[in-house]
């Protein structure tokens, strides 16, 4: 049976591609999504991408991954990185490998966007590639979690 992965998206990344290009883009999340089922593809993995502006919802997600085996995670989780201790225990609780993903590279952006508690529980970050840091994050993840290449 093929690996599942969750590909998790936070508040306000449903507005990818319409507002602040200079900082986001122009690519949509429907992009991204594509973006992330080819490199998913390349790996024979199968995709789930959500994207919530709750955190709860965020929570059930991370949970359902649980429930439903996946092999992994990524995750932007956008404006609760730093803030969200719920998303933090949902990720240490279910020890599934995370990978979190940043569209900017937040370390060079204002401080309060730096101290991320969903680091706290990735296995590794990335930030700052634009969109295509979702497809080496599932790239990443893949050798992780011994997915084979269908190259
Ligand atoms: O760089 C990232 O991917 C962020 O996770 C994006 C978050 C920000 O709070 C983090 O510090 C870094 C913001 C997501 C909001 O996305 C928008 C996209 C287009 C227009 C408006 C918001």
């Amino acid at each position: 049976m093929a690996k599942i992965i969750y590909v998790l998206n936070g508040p306000n990344l449903n507005l990818l591609g319409t507002r602040e290009p200079e900082k986001y883009g122009r690519a949509t999340l429907a992009d991204v999504e594509k973006l992330c089922r080819a490199a998913a593809k390349q790996h024979g993995i199968d995709l789930v991408f959500r994207q919530s502006n709750h955190e709860g919802e965020i929570v059930n997600w991370i949970q359902e991954a649980h429930a439903k085996k996946a092999a992994g995670i990524v995750l932007n989780p956008a404006g609760y990185t730093t803030t969200s201790i719920a998303i933090l225990d949902a990720l240490l609780a279910v020890k599934i490998p995370v990978i979190e993903c940043h569209i900017t590279n937040i370390h060079a952006r204002e401080e309060f966007r730096q101290n991320s508690y969903v680091s706290k529980a990735a296995r590794a970050v990335i930030a700052g590639f634009g969109i295509a840091g979702y497809a080496l994050a599932i790239e990443g993840l893949a050798g992780m979690i011994g997915a084979k290449a269908k190259r």
